[in-house]
């Protein structure tokens, strides 16, 4: 069970992720990352195979995906205190992750991208995080164009809620994230963040995703102090709205930011 607020820890397994990109492929170096993440302060530990950046990301088959994370996977059995979860659109994927452990499916399509995935996630139990975006992993800043990209997020969550719940999955076990930067301006993105309150008045535990991305560099500036102070700032406002969990790459700052605002709002 997670104690909410919480903070993600990101574990990118991937050659091109846009932050940490060919970083930890090495299963040695990746699972040195998730221990030195745990100790500084995440909750959970977010792994991905499949990079999902605005620009330019490749789509990878399930068996690469696979190929890249099972000896990660194996490598961390028995070193993580806090649980994981798998960074997948496949349910193929999710099913081996969750054969080896992972607690929750991370699905930034919201259960839409897999047939087979609500299936999965209602029959093993696992939680799932349903986020928003639009178009694929490879061309979603072309649909980022909205009347009202707050109604449009937040309706959507809300269908996926219930698709997910017709499949069988608890209620229980559903966390809704308004995708940043996924198909969003840094207009969208600030909109968002500013309604995070109405989102979580859908009921669920809300996950927020601001780390490192382009509207952080944009409005805070480019220099990696800039960055973290940038990403730290949005993950206190998060939480201080009512955000539930932060994902982040530095989740030492992170875990700082968001106990001072729990402890200014009266959220322990
Ligand atoms: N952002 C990224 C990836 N997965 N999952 C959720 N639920 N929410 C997010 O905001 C989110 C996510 C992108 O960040 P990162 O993992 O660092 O990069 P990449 O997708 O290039 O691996």
């Amino acid at each position: 069970m997670i104690h909410f607020p919480a903070v993600m820890g990101v574990l990118n397994v991937t050659p091109d992720s846009f932050s940490d990109g060919g970083k930890y492929l090495d299963p040695g170096r990746a699972l040195e990352h998730a221990v030195e993440m745990q100790e500084s302060g995440a909750d959970i530990i977010d792994i991905g195979g499949e990079s999902s950046r605005p620009v330019g990301a490749r789509a990878v088959p399930a068996a690469e995906e696979l190929r890249r994370l099972l000896p990660v996977l194996r490598r961390l059995d028995g070193h993580l205190r806090v649980p994981w979860s798998i960074d997948t659109r496949k349910a193929e994927v999710a099913r081996v992750a969750i054969e080896h452990g992972a607690a929750m499916v991370n699905d930034v399509t919201a259960l839409s991208y897999d047939s087979s995935m609500a299936r999965l996630a209602a029959r093993s139990g696992s939680a799932v995080v349903l986020m928003h975006m639009r178009g694929s992993a490879e061309d979603h800043m072309r649909y980022a164009r909205y009347r009202n990209v707050v109604i449009a997020v937040t309706g959507y969550l809300a269908a996926r809620a219930r698709f997910a719940i017709r499949a069988g999955i608890h209620a229980s076990r559903i966390i809704i994230d308004p995708g940043i930067g996924f198909a969003k301006t840094t207009q969208h993105n600030l909109a968002l963040l500013a309604a995070l309150p109405a989102l979580c008045g859908l009921g669920y535990p809300v996950l927020v995703g601001t780390s490192r991305k382009t509207f952080i560099r944009r409005i805070a500036g480019e220099s990696p102090r800039e960055i973290e102070f940038g990403t730290a700032a949005t993950d206190a406002l998060a939480v201080a709205a009512g955000a539930s969990i932060v994902r982040v790459h530095d989740p030492g700052a992170a875990r700082a930011a968001i106990r001072m605002a729990a402890a200014m709002k009266g959220r322990d």
